[in-house]
């Protein structure tokens, strides 16, 4: 539709040559996600490295109608950051501004680029960190994650991006740069969020350059322990018994078969003897002083609900303790294409819906490998299936069928992007979804900024 390569030339004036790359070798990096079950084409990546580039970049794209899909750390995991109709993919990891820690105000301004393993470094010499944490912080980036809304291992203490997020530098679909609140203002009642808007909204309004993000004391000492219940219900019941912890950081689930899975993935022996049904990652995380009794008395207040328990204290202990619960996406990947249902239920529905999910799936692929584990503390549940082919949808629209009738959400943490589109409408109503609509057409008028992401 458009004119791609008066696109690419006005690029390379405006970024130089060496940033717009068209070599198919580079390209096809880009154009598959970490699943592998989202793929596309794309003509080139262009790789601005400051605000202006990306100025340029959007108001050459809106003059010849080129659609651009904004990319990371590439590991989104609904298909948001890869090219589905020919969009040029573009990169922004040079856009890895790193100020400053204020160690007053507790809060800094890193670039869209940084990943968030770079930004928990840098804050780490001031003894602060970003409360939100996930697995593949080697790779993500902060502005990915802005634009996810991303959530991970510690919402339950310190909640997802958005609140992390203070303010933000982007440029709208319309080629304008805005900077909204990047002095990091606590209370700013002037008008509409648009840090907040931006958070969540995958690509679709602005491209992120740089954000403004509050920070945490880093924990000192963290108590892990593993803890193996009769069933889900036990664990999710378990619940008010670590919620009483101050330091409670992480309540995560795996199920027994999971639990074997990575087992064999990692070649370890299960960690727990009988494997339980259900096992929670629990950990608590503070100064050293009274940790350790802060776990005991978890383990004491779930008394006989628990069956089994490993603990650990020691960095190392509590990272191999930890490699069951992140290792599930990997030992998942590793047993073929992955279908990936990422949802909420409200936490008393969590154990009906887990015993719902495997019948589900199994109506329509009979053969399918289903796993489940996520986030228990937060209701974020994620289903994994293993067995259908790329294009089957059958089996994740019957696991988002059983959400909705339990009265939870299509997506918890990882958005809708291309995967649950078709979705949006049915979770949050036709009016809200018009709503949506208009803020798209106001901030991106011609429709170029990941066109075939989140709205239907
Ligand atoms: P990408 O994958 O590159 O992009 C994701 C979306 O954001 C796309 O729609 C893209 O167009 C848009 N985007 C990217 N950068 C920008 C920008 N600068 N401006 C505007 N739009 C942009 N997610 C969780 O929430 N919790 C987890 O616990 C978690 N664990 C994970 C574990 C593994 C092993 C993997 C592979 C993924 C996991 N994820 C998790 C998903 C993923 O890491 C997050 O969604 C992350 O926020 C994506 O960051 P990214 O830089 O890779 O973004
Ligand atoms: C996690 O919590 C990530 O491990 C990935 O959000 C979820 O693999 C998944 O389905
Ligand atoms: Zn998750």
């Amino acid at each position: 539709m458009g004119d791609a390569a008066a696109f690419l030339e006005a690029a390379r004036d405006a970024i130089g040559g060496a940033h717009v790359i068209t070599d198919p070798d580079i390209v096809a990096g880009h154009v598959v996600d970490w699943t592998g079950r989202w793929r596309g084409t794309s003509a080139a990546v262009v790789r601005p490295g400051s605000p202006d580039d990306v100025v340029a970049l959007v108001l050459a794209a809106r003059r010849h109608l080129v659609a651009l899909v904004p990319q990371g750390g590439n590991t989104g995991l609904v298909g948001g950051s890869v090219p589905s109709a020919g969009e040029v993919v573009v990169d922004l990891r040079r856009l890895s501004r790193l100020d400053p820690v204020d160690p007053i105000a507790q809060q800094v301004t890193v670039g869209a680029g940084v990943t968030l393993e770079v930004l928990q470094s840098h804050a780490r010499r001031d003894g602060l960190a970003l409360g939100v944490d996930l697995s593949a912080r080697g790779t993500a980036t902060i502005g990915g994650m802005t634009a996810t809304n991303a959530g991970g291992l510690h919402v339950l203490r310190h909640g997802s991006m958005r609140a992390q997020v203070l303010g933000v530098e982007a440029v709208l679909g319309t080629g304008a740069l805005i900077r909204s609140n990047l002095a990091g203002l606590v209370k700013d009642n002037t008008g509409y969020d648009l840090p907040g808007l931006l958070c969540g909204s995958e690509g679709t309004l602005g491209i992120i350059t740089a954000v403004r993000v509050r920070l945490v004391p880093r924990p000192e000492h963290r108590v892990v322990a593993l803890v193996g219940f009769a069933s889900v219900a036990a664990a999710v019941a378990g619940l008010p018994a670590l919620r009483a912890a101050p330091g409670l950081r992480a309540a995560e689930l795996v199920l027994g078969d999971g639990l074997l899975l990575v087992a064999a993935f990692l070649d370890r022996p299960a960690p727990l003897e009988p494997v339980p049904e259900a096992a929670l990652l629990v950990e608590v995380a503070g100064d050293a002083r009274g940790l350790s009794d802060q776990m005991a008395q978890v383990l004491d207040r779930l008394g006989n609900a628990v069956q089994s328990s490993a603990g650990a204290e020691d960095p190392v202990g509590v990272a191999r303790l930890w490699r069951w619960r992140d290792a599930c996406p990997e030992a998942a990947a590793a047993l073929g294409l992955v279908h990936k249902a990422d949802v909420t239920v409200p936490v008393p529905a969590v154990a009906a819906f887990v015993a719902a999910v495997g019948p589900a799936v199994a109506a329509l692929a009979p053969a399918a490998t289903t796993l489940v584990y996520g986030h228990l503390g937060d209701g974020n549940l994620h289903v994994n299936i293993v067995g259908p082919e790329a294009d089957d949808e059958g089996p994740v629209d019957a696991v988002l069928g059983l959400v909705l009738a339990h009265e939870g959400s299509v997506s918890a943490e990882h958005g809708i992007g291309a995967a649950k589109r078709k979705w949006l409408v049915r979770q949050r109503g036709a009016a809200t979804v018009d709503a949506m609509r208009a803020i798209k057409a106001a901030l991106d008028p011609s429709g170029i900024l990941n066109p075939g992401v989140l709205l239907p």
